[in-house]
């Protein structure tokens, strides 16, 4: 039978190698790779999620796990039927204009991305016309702005309004978070929420969602 507890733990201690042996030992016994994703991996993650907000783990200890995760998917995906995974919701993600930062970014993306959010992760640098563009094309529920800079967080009321001119704003919940970001600055610029790091923007992003 699958263990799925010890695919949880593995997937919490990052080990990449144990995590696949683990997925294979699984799929040679007939568990469906659906199982393993929703009651390994994702279960897994979640409690990731859990530990980075209650700060029981850092942030290379959270990139490690996203990494493992990451490279068992790649293992289960030709194997996923179509259907199997119902998307959490689609995400575009980028840093705003003028601002290089991405790192966080890039850790939140990963984040969603293990939660079952289809993301579009746009980069660093990234115009307002961008966002609205990739939006319209990948028909987005969700929008999320990282910035890192106190410059830069302007830049972020004006990707809002864009979206606002554009038509979309009622379809479209609007995430944003880095380092310099408050809630008081989000509710400022009408952003639906604000995350402080990886963890509590995945639960940010389910609950907006729902
Ligand atoms: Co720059 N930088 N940097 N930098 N840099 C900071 C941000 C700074 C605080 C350093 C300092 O002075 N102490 C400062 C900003 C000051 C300010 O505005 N308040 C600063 C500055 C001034 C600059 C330059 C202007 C320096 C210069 O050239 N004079 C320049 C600007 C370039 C530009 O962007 N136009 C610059 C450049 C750079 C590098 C390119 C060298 C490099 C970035 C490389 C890269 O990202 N690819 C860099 C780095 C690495 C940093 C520091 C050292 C680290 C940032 C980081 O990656 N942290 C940073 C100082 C620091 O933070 N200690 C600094 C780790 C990362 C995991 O955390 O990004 O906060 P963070 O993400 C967190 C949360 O914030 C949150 O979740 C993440 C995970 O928990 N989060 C979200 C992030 N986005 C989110 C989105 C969400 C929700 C949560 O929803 C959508």
């Amino acid at each position: 039978m699958a263990d799925f507890q010890n695919m949880i733990d593995t997937l919490i201690e990052g080990d990449e190698k144990k995590l696949t042996s683990l997925a294979q030992s699984a799929l040679d016994e007939g568990v469906s790779a659906k199982e393993i994703l929703e009651k390994g991996l994702m279960a897994g993650m979640d409690i990731v999620g859990e530990k980075m907000e209650s700060e029981d783990m850092f942030i290379p200890e959270v990139l490690r796990s996203a990494k493992t995760m990451s490279a068992v998917i790649d293992i289960l995906k030709p194997l996923l039927a179509e259907g199997d995974v119902i998307t959490a919701g689609k995400v575009v993600i980028g840093t705003v204009k003028g601002d290089l930062h991405d790192i966080g970014k890039n850790l939140v993306a990963m984040m969603l991305e293990s939660a079952g959010f289809e993301v579009y992760n746009l980069g660093a640098d990234i115009l307002p016309d961008k966002f609205v563009e990739e939006i319209k094309d990948k028909n987005a529920d969700m929008l999320c702005l990282s910035a890192l800079l106190t410059t830069t967080m302007p830049m972020m009321k004006t990707t809002i309004d864009a979206l606002s001119k554009s038509g979309l704003r009622e379809q479209v919940k609007v995430m944003i978070g880095g380092a310099p970001v408050t809630q008081g600055f989000a509710d400022q610029i009408g952003a639906d929420g604000y995350a402080h790091d990886a963890g509590s923007a995945t639960r940010l992003a389910k609950a907006l969602l729902q």
